[in-house]
Order: C-alpha cells, then sequence, then structure tokens
C-alpha cells in the first residue's frame, strides 16, 4: 500500500514536470544536435546554417544529412569542395569534416547531402559546440522559404559506440532581416540614417521598420541591433 502511494506521487511529480518542462523532459533523452541559422536571408546572398551540439562526452565521429528546397537553397561551391561545409569545433578542438557529397551523388538538384566528421586521435572529444557550418546560398525568390533539416544522423563516441542525440531542424524565409530597415538587402548606414529620422519615436510594437526590436519605441537599442549586422547583405 505505502509503495503503491509512493508510486503514485512518483508519477504525479513526473506527470508536473512533464507539464511545467514539455520540450526539455522530450528532449532529455539525447544530446541535441539543431541547425542554428537566420530566420531571415534575402535574395542571393550566402548565410551559414550552423549544425550545433550540445553538451556531449568522448565524441569522436558524425554523420548527417542535411535537406532544403534545392529550389530556395544552394549550397556553395563544388561538390565537396572547401567552400560548402566548413569544420565544428566542440569545446575548443576542431571537428575535421572529413567528407561532403549530394545524397544521390552528384545532384545537387535533391536538396540533400551527407557530412561525415571524424576526430583525429582515438580519445574523442567533450563538451559543446557545432559539428559543421553548412554554407548556403539563397537562389529562390522573395517571399519564398526552405526548411533545413537533419535526418539520418548518427554520433558515436571513442568507443565506436552510439551517442543518443535529439535532431532538430530550422527554416529560413527568403524575406528582409528586421535590421535592414530600408529593405534593401544591404546592413549598411542608410539603415541607421533611417532609425535616426524616427528617433524617440514610440507606437505600437513593429508599427515602423525602424522599430528594429519592436518594442514600441525607436532608440539607440535599435541602432544596436543594425550595428550587431553591418556589412551583411549584398552591399554595394
Ligand atoms: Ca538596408
Ligand atoms: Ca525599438
Amino acid at each position: 500500500m505505502r509503495k503503491a502511494k509512493y508510486f503514485l506521487s512518483g508519477v504525479l511529480i513526473v506527470c508536473l514536470v512533464a507539464a511545467i518542462f514539455p520540450i526539455s523532459v522530450v528532449g532529455a533523452s539525447g544530446v541535441p544536435v539543431a541547425v542554428v541559422a537566420p530566420a531571415q536571408a534575402c535574395p542571393g546572398t550566402v548565410f551559414v546554417a550552423r549544425v550545433t551540439i550540445g553538451n556531449v562526452a568522448g565524441f569522436d565521429a558524425a554523420q548527417f544529412d542535411v535537406t532544403f528546397d534545392p529550389g530556395v537553397l544552394a549550397v556553395v561551391g563544388a561538390e565537396g569542395g572547401a567552400e560548402g561545409v566548413t569544420n565544428g569545433n566542440i569545446g575548443g578542438t576542431v571537428v575535421p569534416v572529413a567528407m561532403w557529397g549530394y545524397i544521390p551523388p552528384h545532384t545537387p538538384g535533391a536538396g540533400r547531402i551527407r557530412v561525415l566528421c571524424n576526430m583525429p586521435g582515438i580519445t574523442g572529444v567533450s563538451g559543446s559546440g557545432y559539428l559543421a557550418d553548412i554554407h548556403l546560398q539563397v537562389v529562390g525568390p522573395l517571399g519564398s522559404s526552405s526548411p533545413i533539416g537533419l535526418s539520418n544522423g548518427l554520433l558515436g563516441d571513442f568507443n565506436a559506440l552510439k551517442i543518443e542525440a535529439d535532431w532538430f531542424g530550422s527554416s529560413v524565409e527568403i524575406d528582409y532581416a528586421p535590421w535592414d530597415v530600408n529593405e534593401d538587402c544591404c546592413i549598411n548606414v542608410l539603415d541607421v540614417i533611417l532609425i535616426g529620422q524616427h528617433f524617440g519615436e514610440t507606437g505600437p510594437p513593429c508599427w515602423i521598420r525602424e522599430d528594429v526590436n519592436c518594442d514600441g519605441v525607436v532608440n539607440v537599442l535599435d541602432v544596436i541591433l543594425v550595428g550587431q549586422h553591418f556589412g551583411e547583405g549584398i552591399c554595394p
């Protein structure tokens, strides 16, 4: 009876925790591997989709597919080349990209690449960081969008045992970034000038593009956001 009571209160606690932290409980089964990419990218621009990894112990190798809409995004450079997929870093140690290529081979139009990462030596590496950077060019028009998915993922440790992982994709809209105030696909002084012309004005959040951070006032915080992205895009 007492055991049943303990069991029931245990179940209750688990349910309460699950209700309060639904995402962390669902994702708690493995190391999180997630694509981090900008929410918006302008037509013609190049951006990085970073394949991040949470705290991992004894990591030695990884294999995963990155999927995208080939009508909207393309991997930069030649298949398997140095430009398209670049090295990662875990806990300050470089994670070399051993190879990458299209799936099926030599078919850029399929919208799928496979990436292999492999640590040199036999001790593995621990910490958090990223497995690789995928360099993507926007080939789709304004208003289009693409998922950036992860599939067929496998992580191995230095004993050649599988590391349990949860894989999370992302997506990108082909649109002007919030800090591109004048919508010309270049983040520069022209965006700052527009903010200056509306400095101190207030209104509903995002009522004008000059309210970059959508807090209902045009002030130095909006200038800071532009500054953090200065020079991004296709600038003359
Ligand atoms: Ca601009
Ligand atoms: Ca603001």
